[in-house]
């Protein structure tokens, strides 16, 4: 008997058979809706009798990822590099690499009777991720994973990846995007809508920095995980050490910086991004610092001046752009980010903002931080 649970967009049937042609061994004892997602369905599959008891099997939304093929080919380059590197100097503790998992016709992804475009990968044995951070321990382990992430794809030139979704973290671009909803939509001004409308006409100028430094060559491209927030590093059950960095939809050519910013205003948020009480919503220095020591203790040899000179800026574009992405889509009727109720992606902007008005307050502390653990 299978046992399927919380599949709510999916017939049941239909899963289990999709599962079916990435299963080579073992039979599909159980499948669940997985994870918190606000893109891809991704689900977690048991098998009955195999050495492997789970993988994780995912539907790509081809309305954000035009070109899902080209996810597939990039994880498979850049994980045989990860992979080829780490038999070459072995690391001293556990680091895992996600496999893509092919079907029984040896394909990376199978296309379902709809035209669904669904993949397999390897579940990382034995760990689990967090959606917020616990400690400053935690920190520096969600500061080494991503450093540990960076420092593996640091020799493989960025023009070997393709470009997995265009426009992704350029926030001139969601700027431009948010002022072309803005002039189509005839939204109910409520104080929240106007808070939020204020808070981005303050900041159109600041959103263009990043790529102000790409464009003059102060920042250079190179390849970048694209999401490394909190809840997609894994950790060992048992040692409580990062283990994996997971979600490698978006690896392609950007900044560091994107996921550097990413990484802080997903990690030093303990009230977490889905919080009702965002007016509570802060960014914590501490938690900061431990993710930087992490991050800079595999990361300094491949780091410049001007990647220091950028990074709190980094940190404060990150946490803006995600609130003016989820304000942007609550304007044009919630149509990229999977929501729970109209408001939901409206509450997220808050969050965000209320994050970028603390790490705004917090500049010359975070600035200090920056300069003492480099
Ligand atoms: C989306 O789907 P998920 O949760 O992995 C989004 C990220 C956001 C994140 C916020 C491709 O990631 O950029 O930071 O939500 N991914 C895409 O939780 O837009
Ligand atoms: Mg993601």
């Amino acid at each position: 008997m299978n046992t399927i649970k919380n599949i709510k967009t999916q017939s049941k049937d239909n899963v289990v058979t999709i599962a079916e042609q990435f299963t080579l061994q073992g039979k599909v004892a159980a499948i669940q809706a997985f994870g918190s997602g606000n893109i891809n369905d991704t689900f977690l599959v048991t098998l009955d009798n195999s050495q492997e008891r789970h993988f994780v099997l995912q539907r790509i939304n081809t309305q954000v990822f035009r070109q899902p093929q080209l996810i597939m080919q990039n994880m498979c380059i850049f994980t045989e590099h990860v992979r080829k590197r780490l038999q070459r100097n072995p690391l001293n503790r556990r680091w895992e690499i996600p496999r893509v998992l092919f079907t029984k016709d040896a394909q990376d992804h199978w296309t379902d009777a709809d035209g669904s475009f669904w993949r397999a990968i390897s579940f990382i044995a034995g760990s689990q991720s967090f959606d917020t951070m616990s400690d400053r321990s935690q920190a520096g382990e969600v500061g080494y994973a991503l450093g540990m992430f960076h420092n593996l794809i640091s020799d493989l030139p960025p023009e070997k990846l393709a470009d997995t979704l265009e426009g992704f973290h350029i926030t001139p671009r969601y700027l431009q995007h948010y002022n072309e909803v803005l002039a189509k939509t005839s939204v109910q001004k409520t104080p929240e809508v106007n808070y939020c409308l204020q808070f981005v006409s303050d900041r159109q100028i600041f959103a263009h920095i990043l790529e102000d430094a790409k464009a003059t060559g102060k920042l250079p491209l190179r390849l970048m995980h694209g999401d490394p927030k909190i809840n997609n590093v894994m950790f060992d059950t048992a040692t409580q050490q990062a283990v994996s960095v997971i979600d490698l939809d978006t690896v392609k050519p950007g900044l560091v910086h994107y996921d550097i910013g990413d990484c802080l205003r997903s990690g030093c948020n303990p009230s977490g991004e889905e919080t009702e009480q965002w007016e509570s919503v802060s960014f914590d220095t501490e938690l900061c610092q431990g993710i930087l020591q992490g991050y800079l203790s595999v990361a300094k040899a491949f780091l410049t001046e001007n990647d220091y000179a950028y990074m709190y800026d980094a940190i404060r574009l990150i946490a803006f752009e995600l609130g003016l992405r989820f304000f942007a889509d609550y304007l044009a009727g919630n149509v990229y980010f999977k929501v729970k109720h109209p408001e939901h992606n409206l509450h997220r902007a808050l969050v965000q903002f209320a994050l970028t008005k603390s790490i705004e307050s917090q500049e010359t502390t975070i600035r200090a931080i920056i300069q003492d653990v480099k």
